[in-house]
């Protein structure tokens, strides 16, 4: 009886964005490749197939077989280390497709992780860098693969946005200057704990590069290994590296220098975005664009002109005296809690938060709930679960529009509106993007 073939080099799990690139990448290397899924229509199959029409593909499941005779495994993020497929494949390497990147990288690498601002700070150190007239390849979790990043001639710099998933098989980077832009719960469905959470994050700090502290976040200040070159950020601290002073009689982002002395750089009313989550986003850039030699000035001018990106407390509209804010990248509570505390209206703003909770405690949005909002309106799987927690006045609604009503309704003059679902959305929408596209929709319809 025909039996098919189960040895391959290399046996690349999940076909999504990151593992049609593991295939290219592999096969260009003559690497014998098995790619499988276990989702029966996985959204690269058809390209893959098309590209490479004799690759060995698995749909519908994954073939623990294969697993066990591979020389190397690639796993994709979205798949967990606890799959059981894997059980039987102990003592063959699971490796990131950016643990192939690393091997391969032919130029200095920033990396740059966090539970929050992972793609703004991205995005901002990316436009510094090119307003410096660097050549800079960008990407990794902010959506290109990394694989698909690597050219020749070499770039001037690799940028990359890393999840705790895709750096808890990476073993080789080892970047120039790389980040943990601050820490909270996050993905609780696939860590044990924060514990577990942390130590996945610590792993971008391989290498020997410069390490950017946030001195503002004591779960980050914890993982700094020691004897290791760092730079340090915060918005309270004085004796960070970048800061914000008072200088001429207003609050400037600036350096310190020797003897309690700072280098003022540029006065924070000159930023385009304002608000504490861009300064501290901003002093990260500073400090990373430092450790790689990127010119100062290009970098504050960059600072004055950086719009952010869409769905992260973007404003939406004024609609009778009430401001709508569409902070749907809100997608947990650590980020909802920093959109709230932004905002800067004590008791005047209507939450609309819900979704899938990811395994997540939602027992922090009580206090700053208390403080901030007059109410919440609820949609999604968990809407229950986080009710639990808001001592506030609660609605549900079952559509996004019907939370957008309900929130106008309960809003009073001078009040805003925030979007900030402290949840994934792929229980309602395809992603955050159209959660946002839905909720300004009807805001504007209103
Ligand atoms: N999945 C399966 N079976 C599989 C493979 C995946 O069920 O065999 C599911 C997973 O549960 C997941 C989804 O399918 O929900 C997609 O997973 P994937 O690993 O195939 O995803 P890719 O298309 O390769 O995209 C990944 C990142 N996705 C994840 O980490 C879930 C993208 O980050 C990233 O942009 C891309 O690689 C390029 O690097 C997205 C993301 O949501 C934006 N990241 C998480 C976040 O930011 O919170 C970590
Ligand atoms: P990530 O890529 O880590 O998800 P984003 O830049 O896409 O980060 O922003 C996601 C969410 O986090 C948004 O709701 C945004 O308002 C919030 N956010 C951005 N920067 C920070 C920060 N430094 N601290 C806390 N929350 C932040």
């Amino acid at each position: 009886m025909y039996k098919q073939r189960t040895n391959y080099h290399s046996v690349v799990m999940g076909m999504g964005k990151t593992g049609l690139a593991c295939v290219k990448f592999l096969i260009n290397q003559n690497k014998s490749v098995c790619v499988m899924d276990n989702r029966p229509k996985p959204p690269g199959l058809t390209t893959c197939q098309q590209i490479y029409p004799n690759i060995a593909t698995i749909t519908g499941r994954f073939d623990a077989e294969i697993l066990a005779q591979a020389t190397e495994i690639i796993i994709s993020p979205g798949i967990s280390l606890q799959e059981p497929a894997l059980a039987q494949a102990t003592g063959v390497p699971v490796i990131s497709e950016i643990e192939l990147f690393a091997r391969a990288a032919n130029a200095p690498v920033v990396a740059i992780t966090g539970s929050n601002g992972k793609s703004t700070v991205t995005t901002l150190l990316w436009e510094m860098a090119e307003k410096a007239g660097l050549r800079v390849q960008v990407g990794g979790n902010l959506g290109t693969p990394a694989l698909d990043l690597l050219c020749t001639p070499a770039p001037d710099l690799y940028i990359l946005e890393l999840s705790s998933f895709q750096l808890e098989t990476t073993y080789s980077l080892n970047p120039k200057a790389a980040v943990i832009l601050n820490i909270s719960e996050d993905h609780m469905d696939r860590y044990d704990d924060l514990a577990d959470y942390i130590v996945a994050k610590k792993r971008i700090y391989q290498g020997n590069g410069t390490i950017i502290i946030n001195l503002d976040d004591p779960h980050v200040v914890a993982t700094l290994p020691p004897q290791r070159h760092f730079l340090s950020f915060s918005l309270h601290d004085n004796q960070s590296d970048f800061r914000i002073a008072d200088y001429q009689g207003e609050p400037y982002l600036v350096r310190s220098a020797d003897n309690d002395l700072f280098i003022p750089l540029l006065a924070t009313k000159e930023m385009r975005l304002q608000g504490s989550i861009m300064r501290a986003n901003a002093l990260a850039a500073l400090a990373l664009g430092e450790a790689v030699g990127l010119p100062q000035s290009a970098m504050l001018e960059t600072l004055k002109t950086f719009k952010g990106l869409a769905h992260r407390c973007a404003w939406v509209a004024n609609k009778q005296h009430i401001d709508w804010y569409n902070d749907s990248k809100g997608t947990n509570v650590g980020a909802t809690i920093a959109a709230i505390e932004g905002l800067e209206k004590p008791g005047q703003i209507i939450l609309i938060a819900g979704g899938e909770g990811k395994g997540a405690d939602f027992s922090p949005l009580t206090d700053i709930v208390a403080k901030h909002c007059r109410a919440c309106v609820l949609i999604g799987r968990d809407a229950q679960l986080i009710a639990e927690h808001l001592p506030v006045p609660v609605a549900f609604a079952k559509t996004m529009k019907d939370a957008v009503i309900e929130a106008a309704k309960l809003a009073k003059n001078g009040d805003a509106v925030l979007l900030s679902p402290a949840c994934a959305s792929f229980d309602m929408f395809k992603n955050y993007e159209e959660r946002g596209e839905v909720f300004e929709g009807a805001v504007k319809s209103l």
